[in-house]
């Protein structure tokens, strides 16, 4: 394991010192020392989760056959090419959200002399992803597929995006709006999709499947990632649209509504401690587990009825992940 990720960034300073060399672009040393620290301090510093489940699920389609150097390599660039769509969402995203650190570190535009630089860096990470995709894959029969897939997959992020902004506007603050179907379609696109159904795309595509006889593996994994994200955060205070905001208003009487009316999506440390009181006083904690126990075995049901056995390894994988992971 800690072998597979070592490999696996041996491969980023490939694509790294690949991109950094682009004949597209007469490349100066500044230009190059530029783009060479916002890469390295914007992708590769996350879990990689993402990334390296290309590899995992790649394997499993392949039912145990050893892997050849090139497929290791191949799959660990399309493992790569979701970090690089991460990294590009996430450096954009710290600026709408006006976030102050990211992964430990202070977000990118936060860094002295980057600013709204970091804009258009957003922009680079995100076209070199066609870039490392046309290098290392153009000659195969699935360069056309890989390429669609990223553009679908980063519509719907974007898409995500657009809700979750839309729906939290200053001055907006109304949280009768607020439902689980909307908060599950804010997670859906914002998330599921590049979280969890790109990377089995881009190993099933590497085994040569059409994605088109995959949608039932697209809906599940897409489930998964709407299950992943209910989780508790600082949405408080941001007036988030999240799961215990909407089981809370679902749950509470009026009065207790009142409550979370007037206290939800205020920074103040006295309203917070109120929402989460009311949240202790409907139990949902309990509701929570509950809705866990319930999600899983719903997920495990829809896996075991999937014809292909190596398909089903790949998604038990996922879930074997995300199941009751420590936050
Ligand atoms: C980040 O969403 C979204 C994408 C598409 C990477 P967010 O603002 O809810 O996440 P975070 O809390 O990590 O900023
Ligand atoms: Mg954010
Ligand atoms: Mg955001
Ligand atoms: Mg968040």
């Amino acid at each position: 394991m800690a072998d597979l990720k070592s490999t696996f960034l041996k491969v980023y300073s490939v694509l790294k010192s690949e991109l950094l060399e682009d004949p597209a672009f007469e490349w100066t040393d500044d230009s190059r020392q530029w783009v060479e620290r916002m890469l390295d301090y914007n992708v590769p510093g996350g879990k990689l989760n993402r990334g390296l489940s290309v590899i995992d699920s790649y394997k499993l389609l392949k039912e145990g056959k050893e892997l050849t150097e090139e497929e290791i390599f191949l799959a660990s660039s399309l493992g790569w090419c979701i970090e690089w769509l991460q990294a590009y969402f996430l450096v954009l995203d710290d600026i709408m959200d006006n976030s102050h650190t990211r992964r430990g570190q202070p977000c990118w535009f936060r860094v002295p002399k980057v600013g709204l630089i970091a804009a258009n860096d957003g922009i680079i990470l995100r076209n070199h992803i066609p870039r490392i995709l046309r290098k290392h894959f153009r000659n195969k029969p699935y360069y056309v597929d890989l390429l669609d897939l990223f553009n679908e997959v980063e519509f719907q992020t974007a898409s995500g995006q657009m809700i979750d902004l839309i729906t939290t506007i200053e001055g907006e603050k109304d949280l009768s709006k607020y439902t689980l179907s909307l908060h599950r379609r804010i997670v859906q696109y914002k998330t599921a999709y590049y979280s969890f159904y790109l990377s089995v795309a881009c190993a099933l595509l590497m085994s040569g499947e059409q994605l088109d006889n995959h949608i039932d593996v697209k809906n599940i994994l897409v489930d998964m990632g709407i299950y992943f994200q209910v989780q508790i955060g600082t949405d408080i205070e941001d007036f988030k649209c999240s799961w215990l905001v909407v089981k809370a208003l679902e749950l509470c009487n009026e009065e207790q509504k009142k409550a979370l009316h007037e206290n939800y999506g205020k920074p103040d440390p006295a309203n917070v401690a109120k929402v989460k009181a009311l949240y202790k006083e409907l139990d949902l904690q309990g509701v929570f587990v509950e809705y866990e126990s319930k999600s899983y075995e719903k997920l495990v049901t829809s896996i075991e009825v999937h014809p292909s056995k190596a398909v089903q390894a790949v998604l038990k994988s996922f879930l074997g992940k995300i199941y009751k992971r420590q936050k």
